[in-house]
């Protein structure tokens, strides 16, 4: 029995690993396999195989239910087990049953297993793919990053441009509000003048009709145009028609013609001898009729003469003179006559009486060693040299001054402030 017994166990070690090999082989891998594992240990220390119950329990069991006999399937003391050959057979065949049943679970657990394997390798290929997107995602990242950063500083300056636009464009409007008020203005501006230019055209038309008229009536004084004030043609025989301001609202009546006349200093009197027989000066402010014009108005017909004077501390006065003559150029244009003295003011005309026109450059005065008209700085019928001198230079205040407008004693030259001559034909009463 001993011999018999030895013989099995030999066989156990023997046959397990084989079929073992044999189903090892068939999977080909190396992987742990707990059944081969115990069995071999079984050769010196059986309990180990205790450690694989899990596996090990249903085949056990089955055994159990199947022959009864395996309960005395024990180990004796020298660790060796006492076993039937019949039950030995038995076992083998539920071995080898259950060895070719767990090959066929070994090898769905290879298939899985290089199933898992095919996984991990795409996985890996996955990863693989992964990480290499990540890297480009990571590069582009740092190029998005840097491209954002130039877009930030792009937008920045684009917005302190805007800014800057802004706030040009905020002026640009501010000015052209400005040019549109001005524009405004401007064209207000331009219709006014439009319409003065119209109305200037209007009077322009009035006075030429004004002055056909007066050639037609061939006036030759103001008289008849009465108590009205205006400028008109005067017509004279062999003379060439000329314009004068008629007055007639001075305190001496109506149809006056004015002949000289001071008032702001604005024109220079201070001429030469042609420029005193012609005239100068504006018909509508200051000016001097001329003295030819006035050698052949009171010449054509007898004519008074009147002053008109006013002092800076607003008194007025007059000199009225019932008679008064200019002789021609010839004659020096001489005061040939002047005729009784009417008025309020001194009778500072008297002393001119039969004297001769004198300017700078025509010195026809009784000074012999003094141009009178140098002297005074005016032009006037001087003698030595004069008590009035109603063309000097103006002053645009009182100046006791020898060159200023003056109408007084002798050696009083209180300027004065403004003055008047005017002439009248003398049946101006008679009408
Ligand atoms: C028991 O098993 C071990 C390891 O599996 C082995 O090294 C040893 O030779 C075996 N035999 C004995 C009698 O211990
Ligand atoms: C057997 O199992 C016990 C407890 O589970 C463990 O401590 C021991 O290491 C195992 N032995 C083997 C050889 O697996
Ligand atoms: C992209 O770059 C920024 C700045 O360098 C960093 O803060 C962020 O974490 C990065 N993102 C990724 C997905 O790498
Ligand atoms: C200026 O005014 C004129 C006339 O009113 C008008 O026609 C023109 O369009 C204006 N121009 C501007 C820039 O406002
Ligand atoms: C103005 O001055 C004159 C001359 O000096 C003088 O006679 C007259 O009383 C003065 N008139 C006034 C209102 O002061
Ligand atoms: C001189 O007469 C004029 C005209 O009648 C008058 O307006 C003026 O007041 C008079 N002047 C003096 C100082 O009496
Ligand atoms: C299903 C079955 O009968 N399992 C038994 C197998 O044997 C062990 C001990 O040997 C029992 O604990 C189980 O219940
Ligand atoms: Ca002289």
């Amino acid at each position: 029995m001993e011999k018999e017994n030895y013989f099995t166990t030999f066989m156990i070690i023997l046959v397990i690993p084989w079929s073992l090999q044999a189903t090892t082989s068939l999977t080909g891998t190396k992987k742990k396999d707990p059944i081969k594992d115990c069995t071999r240990e079984m050769k010196n220390k059986s309990e180990m195989c205790q450690n694989t119950t899990q596996i090990q329990a249903p085949l056990v069991n089955q055994t159990v239910t199947a022959k009864p006999k395996l309960t005395e399937f024990q180990i004796d003391a020298h660790k060796t087990i006492s076993i039937s050959k019949d039950d030995l057979n038995d076992l083998l065949d539920v071995y080898m049953a259950k060895l070719a049943e767990n090959a066929a679970t070994i090898q769905d657990k290879e298939n899985e297993i290089s199933q898992l394997q095919s996984r991990d390798k795409s996985d890996d290929d996955q990863l693989k793919k992964y990480q290499e997107l990540s890297e480009t995602c990571k590069t582009q990242n740092i190029s998005f990053t840097a491209t954002l950063a130039e877009r930030d500083e792009q937008i920045k300056s684009l917005e302190s441009k805007t800014s800057t636009y802004g706030a040009r464009l905020k002026r640009k409007q501010h000015l052209l509000g400005l040019y549109k008020k001005q524009n405004e203005s401007d064209a207000a501006t331009i219709s006014e003048l439009k319409a003065r230019v119209k109305a200037l055209e209007y009077r322009l038309r009035e006075r030429k009709d004004d002055l056909l008229a007066d050639w037609e009536a061939a006036t030759n004084s103001c008289l008849p145009y009465g108590k009205s004030a205006g400028i008109h043609l005067i017509q004279l025989p062999d003379f060439r028609p000329f314009l004068v301001p008629c007055d007639g609202l001075t305190a001496a009546g109506a149809g006056w013609t004015v002949i000289q006349r001071r008032f702001d200093g604005s024109v220079n009197f201070y001429r030469n001898w042609v420029e005193y027989r012609n005239g100068f000066g504006k018909l509508n402010g200051e000016f001097f009729i001329g003295l030819e014009k006035l050698h052949r108005l009171t010449t054509f017909q007898a004519h008074e003469l009147y002053i008109s004077l006013r002092l800076f501390n607003g008194t007025r006065r007059f000199a009225l003179y019932d008679d008064f003559i200019i002789g021609s150029e010839k004659e020096g244009y001489e005061m040939k006559l002047l005729g009784n003295f009417h008025g309020n003011a001194s009778d500072a005309m008297r002393t001119h009486d039969k004297m001769k026109f004198s300017t700078y450059d025509r010195d026809h005065d009784e000074f012999t060693h003094i141009n009178c008209a140098e002297y005074h700085h005016g032009a006037w019928w001087y003698d030595f040299c004069s008590r009035s001198n109603l063309n000097g230079k103006y002053f645009k205040k009182q100046m006791d001054n020898e060159q200023g407008i003056f109408w007084d004693r002798w050696y009083s030259f209180k300027s004065l402030k403004s003055v008047q001559m005017l002439i009248r034909p003398k049946n101006a009463h008679n009408n």
